[in-house]
């Protein structure tokens, strides 16, 4: 990797990295820190390699900037109200193709440690999960592929939240991650944006009172990240909105009391983009998030519209020019904000504006579940965007009118499709506006967008047919192998060359290498290699030990009933049971690792961190388990953490209730780092099974169409009834062993799966799912060899889950936007 690569012309940053030689590394740590030299710590160190690193692609990202204005070429706009974004600073030497200079002019600096200056940087947590992540890595697909594209967010100064366990139980504590000024983000306070809500307040004596009919503005400041593509030609931009308030009311005008009173209210404009939401089934109805989203949609169109305009062009011109997405409804209220703007600002008619706005947005829907389905009141919109109201009103009636004519006499199909839920609150609902207003509405993975136009949606996909089409997922393999996994990558681009990241179809060719005795040797040297690399960070950095002999069986993603991780842990237990009560029980030696975050206000699942780690408790001090059974909970699961945690993982979980889970991203990932999976026909681990082959992959369970049949009829009761093991295990839950002296613990799980119908059918599918495991454990321990092989099929069939293929079929199906190389 520290090779320059023929035709990246890299050359030119040659000697601009010198950064031993009093250039802008120096300079950078000595001027912009006011330190010594020597006297620097590693966080001021990273702030400078990370300034001399920006500085070096400055130009490229003017050139980027200048190529797409001059040549008005069609530009991609991602509207979104996460980007996980993670760390920056080892993704932009790895794509920029310098990591072999950086690193070795900081091997001349004797207070200089690579792996140390790269953990002081924090992750950019501005995301709860897959959706904030599929939009991070779609970000380097586009620069990658040089597709014009600006991604908008919110830059919350607290991102996701920061999870201790303490006895066992999550805490959250904030994330303050840019508590040290940020050295990839430039602040373009010149290019602010004011935007207005309709509704003001005021402080009484410190307390706030609501003034509907009062405006309120706020001002969006730009603060702006460079995105830079695989082989440095395209340097993207994520543009990333900080609420203020504009000093528009005179200080001078205001007594001494009434002084304090307006700069309360500046902190509270503020305080709009303080921080990031949980994904949180409560969290509905609560105003500063439906600002937030206003925020976002407000402050982006207004800079999309400059852009498009000052480059001259015509408003009939603006699907021509302009594609913008809709990550999930989170920005639905766009479609009534940009017809405000081609109304109201531009002056153009109702029909011309509709057409424009259908023709320009595109919608991409992350979830069926009924509860993640956004409404707004109809209350809210009219206190603070009531021009708003009134659009969604008028497009409405506009649309109903064409039903209407359609179904005559169908009331239930009017009231089902209506963007307004009337009962048992007047509501509007953002997935039926985003659909109504937008050329396209996209699912994630061939089931998930099926189960949409035939379950979720049906009504609207049956009256707009040709607007509903699969975008299945990917995921970057920059990030998610090259950088995370670098002994798997060098071996293969010892045997593919280095086209892979960029190509990565290429990996099917090591499908023929599975018959090879001498590759497979080598593979197995390289994931036993990642996998002792986490073992040392596992000890380094959380205190936990771990046999990277054994079989590591991962589950790392949102604490959720749906992603069941309870059913992983009722196999655990299963597991337990026969070791306690079974001498000769030996199964192959295994580590479950568990990392994850629960919403806070989600208490069963918060529930479920502390079974995992009561299990964890138990099972790690009973010597019966010792060498063959070992349990860890790793805290604060993030981008950094899935880094480390997938190479080494041997045997992936995707085991959600088959129809709730979307795509799944993390599967990929764990594919393409040579794990195999045990998992439901569920999201896009049913395509993965589909490309490694069935022979090559773990299913078991209920299908999707099997779990809707069963569902009236099915009987938690009967599996504790009638099979041992389930109600030994159950058991379990309410002894002594799991939690010492509080025996009611886990009463609440015990009746989630016994007493209030299992929603999630756990136990329908636990017999299936043990089964499964008892094969995997043998096929480890028995026969390694077909494991490798099976493991560089995974790999081999992976290429088609990158999210540049991705990508391209947005631009190709959706956008119809095509790349606009640099020169
Ligand atoms: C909902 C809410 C509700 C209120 C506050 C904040 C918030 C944030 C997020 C959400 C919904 C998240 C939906 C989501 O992340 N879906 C996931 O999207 C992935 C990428 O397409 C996909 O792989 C996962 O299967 C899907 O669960």
């Amino acid at each position: 990797m520290s090779e320059p690569r023929a035709g990246d012309d890299l050359e030119r940053y040659e000697g601009m990295f010198r950064f031993r030689d009093q250039d802008y590394y120096d300079r950078h740590l000595v001027f912009d820190h006011v330190v010594p030299m020597d006297g620097a710590n590693q966080r001021q160190r990273f702030e400078a390699v990370a300034r001399s690193l920006r500085d070096v692609l400055t130009q490229r990202w003017l050139l980027t900037k200048e190529t797409h204005h001059r040549r008005n070429a069609k530009q991609v706009y991602y509207l979104s109200m996460e980007f996980l974004i993670g760390r920056t600073l080892l993704n932009t030497v790895n794509n920029l193709g310098v990591r072999g200079y950086v690193e070795e002019d900081l091997r001349s600096d004797p207070h200089q440690d690579w792996a140390e200056l790269l953990d002081a940087e924090p992750d950019a947590g501005l995301g709860n999960g897959g959706l904030g992540r599929l939009a991070a890595c779609f970000m380097d697909s586009l620069a990658t592929l040089e597709i014009p594209a600006i991604g908008y967010g919110l830059r919350y100064e607290y991102g996701m939240f920061r999870q201790e366990i303490h006895d066992g139980s999550q805490v959250e504590q904030p994330d303050n991650w840019l508590m040290h000024p940020d050295p990839w983000e430039v602040a373009r306070t010149t290019e602010s944006v004011e935007v207005s809500l309709n509704c003001s307040f005021e402080f009484q004596g410190g307390t706030l009172h609501r003034l509907p009919g009062q405006p309120i503005h706020m001002l969006g400041i730009p603060y702006d990240r460079p995105v830079a593509g695989h082989g440095g030609r395209t340097i993207n931009t994520l543009r990333l909105w900080g609420a203020a308030s504009p000093d528009f009311f005179d200080f001078g005008e205001f007594s001494g009391g009434e002084f304090v009173d307006a700069v309360l209210y500046k902190v509270m404009a503020e305080s709009l983009t303080r921080v990031l939401y949980p994904d949180d089934s409560t969290a509905r109805g609560r105003t500063l998030r439906f600002v937030q989203e206003y925020f976002l949609v407000g402050c982006s169109l207004a800079d999309i519209v400059r852009r498009f305009r000052d480059r001259g062009n015509a408003w009939a011109d603006l699907p021509d020019k302009v594609a913008i997405q809709l990550n999930d409804t989170h920005p639905a209220m766009a479609v009534a904000e940009l017809m405000r703007i081609l109304l109201d600002e531009a002056r153009l008619g109702w029909d011309e504006a509709w057409d424009l706005t259908v023709r320009t947005l595109a919608y991409t829907n992350h979830t069926l579940l009924p509860e993640a389905l956004e409404k707004w009141p109809v209350e809210m919109f009219q206190t603070f965007l009531p021009r708003l109201m009134d659009i969604i009103y008028e497009i409405n009636h506009r649309f109903l009118g064409d039903v209407r004519a359609k179904y005559p006499g169908d009331n239930w199909v009017l009231s089902r499709v209506s963007l307004i839920e009337e009962t048992p609150a007047r509501q509007v609902r953002m997935a039926n506006l985003a659909i109504v207003g937008t050329h396209s509405t996209n699912g994630v993975a061939q089931i998930h967008s099926r189960l949409l136009r035939e379950v979720t949606v049906a009504d609207l996909a049956d009256i707009f047919p040709g607007r509903f089409s699969n975008k299945t997922n990917g995921v970057t393999p920059r990030r998610w192998l090259l950088l995370a996994n670098p002994d798997l990558a060098a071996l293969l681009t010892e045997a593919l060359g280095d086209s892979w990241p960029r190509d990565l179809d290429r990996l099917a060719e090591l499908g023929p290498l599975a018959e090879d005795a001498a590759f497979r040797e080598k593979f197995r040297a390289a994931r036993l290699a990642a996998k002792v690399r986490f073992g040392n960070w596992l000890k380094r950095d959380l205190d936990v030990e771990i046999d990277p002999e054994t079989l590591v069986d991962t589950q790392v993603k949102r604490i959720h009933e749906y992603k069941r991780q309870l059913l992983n842990v009722l196999h655990i237990l299963t597991v337990y049971h026969r070791l306690r009560t079974d001498s000769s029980f030996d199964p192959a030696p295994r580590t479950y690792l568990f990392a994850g975050k629960a919403a806070p206000a989600y208490h069963l699942a918060k529930r479920i961190i502390r079974l995992i780690n009561d299990v964890a408790a138990a099972v790690n001090r009973d010597p019966r388990a010792r060498g063959r059974l070992r349990v860890a909970f790793l805290p604060n699961y993030g981008v950094t953490l899935a880094e480390q945690v997938i190479p080494a993982t041997d045997l992936s979980e995707q085991i959600s209730t088959a129809g709730y889970e979307a795509s799944g991203t993390s599967n990929m990932k764990f594919m393409m780092n040579g794990a195999l999976t045990i998992g439901t026909r569920d999201g896009a681990t049913i395509e993965m099974g589909e490309r490694a082959g069935e022979e090559n992959i773990f299913f078991f369970g209920l299908t999707a169409a099997e779990v809707a049949a069963r569902r009236p009829s099915y009987d938690p009761g009967w599996h504790y009834q009638n099979e041992p093991e389930t109600r030994a295990v159950l058991d379990m839950l309410s002894s002594d062993l799991i939690s010492p002296g509080d025996p009611s613990r886990y009463d609440l799980i015990r009746q989630v799966l016994l007493d209030h119908g299992d929603y999630f059918m756990h136990l329908a599918d636990l017999g299936s799912y043990i089964q499964t495991h008892d094969r995997i454990g043998n096929l480890w321990r028995e026969d390694p060899e077909g494991w490798t092989r099976k493991s560089i099929l995974n790999v081999a069939a992976s290429g088609y889950f990158s999210s540049d293929r991705t990508i391209e079929e947005y631009a190709r199906e959706i956008w119809d936007v095509k790349p606009c190389p640099i020169p």
